[in-house]
């Protein structure tokens, strides 16, 4: 695996685990509540985030909750270019656009972006082209379906083995047009078109997503997963989210994507003290 990530003219060093803050900027996002839809509110909840130890700041202006409308291009760029443009302007923190829009790619990119994340894995039209002429790193996240009806009926053979198979081929796909496989970062897609029992059999045995090579990206924060094992509502998972993104750690995460950075980056630093003991 790579150790030194290159995000455009910023770098990830990934000896250590990173935490990602998530930033929506969309109006109906399930647990933010579009709080953060205007400017000022983003970038002041980017600079909570980035004091707090984020390396990341995620941009999103598309929410991929069941149900969520869809946003036209014009409307997504208007909603997260801004943000992307600031918060570089503002802050020693690399910006990462969670897209799946060409258009989006490519401007976010020319505004500084430092990494690309998309939800649908570079499936959309021109979105692999529009990845791979930015030379940014690229998470691609394992998903079965489409937002709107993903969580109906989701139904695997064999979850581990489904997810990795479907990450190889778009592995493959990338290498195809010429992105380099030391720009990619994987993420099994917690949450996507998958079961409380699928979710819980991808984190027992995320380790097995390993051999692939290739950094690991968790977003378990908040999730429907933690309420049903804790009955909880959104806003009381979060002792929930630091078990599982600890385990995920453990078991060779290496970037998580967190609505709450303080306490994440609290946790990890414990678990690596612990690590460096003799
Ligand atoms: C994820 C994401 C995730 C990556 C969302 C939410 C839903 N991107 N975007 N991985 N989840 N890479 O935060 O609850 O798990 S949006």
């Amino acid at each position: 695996m790579t150790q030194l990530l290159a995000c455009g003219d910023q770098s990830l060093d990934l000896t250590r685990p990173h935490v990602m803050g998530i930033l929506n900027v969309t109006p109906d996002s399930f647990y933010d509540g579009g709080s953060y839809k205007y400017l000022d509110r983003a970038l002041m909840q980017a600079e909570k985030m980035v004091q707090d130890g984020a390396s990341i700041i995620d941009i999103g202006g598309e929410s991929t909750r069941p149900g969520a409308k869809p946003v036209s291009v014009a409307e997504e760029l208007d909603r997260v270019i801004p943000a992307v443009e600031c918060i570089r302007q503002q802050f020693n923190v690399i910006v990462s656009i969670d897209t799946s829009t060409p258009a989006v790619i490519t401007e976010a990119a020319c505004k500084g972006a430092g990494l690309i994340n998309d939800v649908r894995a570079l499936q959309r039209e021109g979105a692999l082209q529009a990845a791979a002429n930015t030379g940014l790193p690229i998470c691609l996240m394992h998903m079965q379906g489409e937002p709107g009806s993903m969580q109906d009926n989701p139904q695997y053979s064999a979850v581990v083995d489904e997810v990795k198979q479907f990450l190889l081929s778009r592995i493959k796909a990338c290498e195809e047009v010429g992105i380099d496989r030391s720009q990619l970062i994987i993420d099994p897609g917690f949450g996507f078109g998958k079961s409380v029992g699928h979710n819980f059999s991808l984190a027992k045995h995320l380790a097995e997503l390993k051999n692939l090579e290739l950094p690991i990206l968790i977003g378990v924060s908040r999730k429907s997963m933690i309420g049903a094992i804790l009955h909880k509502d959104v806003d009381d998972r979060l002792f929930g989210s630091l078990a599982v993104n600890i385990w995920c750690y453990l078991q060779g995460g290496n970037i998580f994507r967190v609505h709450d950075v303080a306490a994440t980056v609290d946790c990890l630093k414990l678990v690596q003290a612990i690590q460096e003991a003799n």
